[in-house]
């Protein structure tokens, strides 16, 4: 198993649309086992192929406090419907910001799992809310498109110094060269 790299926002890979996979073969398994540990390892609910630069239709969930229950979609279909409730959100490509934004209640989700197998459940509550965010990665969506510019603005202003800040400069005591 491997950690993969999270993109952070705004990088425009995180805007790619997600093709989807054709055959569930020993790759995909891979990828699937590659992302549920690198969730766990964040620590995250949800991972889509997407933050980790793989334009794939894979998404991993587990919403359980004991982190062993592990949910698999592969090329997920949602619908979504029901109230629209404000849910408070994170995202692991968006570290440090949690804000509310606008969801559906609930979802019914057509895919397949990591067999292969079709699978097709009625979702609500958190895991609804998960859902959605992780297949709005799929399609290049990312949940601060869902704030005001100007939060956005901020976020993004934020999160581009703060990558500035975690490159070694020469200043760099550490990563300086020994002359
Ligand atoms: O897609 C992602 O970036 C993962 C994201 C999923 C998500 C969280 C909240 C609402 C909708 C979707 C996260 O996992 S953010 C981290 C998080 O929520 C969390 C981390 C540790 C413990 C409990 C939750
Ligand atoms: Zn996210």
């Amino acid at each position: 198993m491997a950690l993969l790299d999270i993109l952070v926002y705004p990088d425009p890979r995180l805007r790619k649309q997600a093709r989807p996979i054709e055959t569930v073969d020993q790759s995909v398994r891979q990828l699937v086992k590659d992302m549920a540990q690198t969730m766990y390892a964040a620590p995250g609910i949800g991972l889509a192929a997407t933050q980790v630069n793989v334009t794939k239709r894979v998404v991993v969930i587990d919403i359980s406090e004991t982190h062993d229950q592990l949910q698999v979609f592969i090329n997920p279909v949602i619908s979504s419907f029901g109230e629209t409730i404000e849910s408070e959100e994170g995202c692991l490509s968006v570290p440090g910001i949690i804000e509310p934004v606008a969801r559906f209640s609930q979802a019914n989700v057509t895919a397949l799992d990591s067999d292969g197998m079709p699978i097709e459940l009625h979702t609500e509550g958190l895991l609804a809310i998960c859902i959605q965010h992780e297949v709005d990665h799929l399609d290049g969506k990312v949940f601060v498109d869902y704030l005001s510019q100007l939060k956005r603005d901020r976020i993004r202003k934020r999160l581009v110094r703060e990558s500035h800040s975690e490159r070694p400069t020469s200043c760099d005591k550490e990563n300086a060269p020994v002359i």
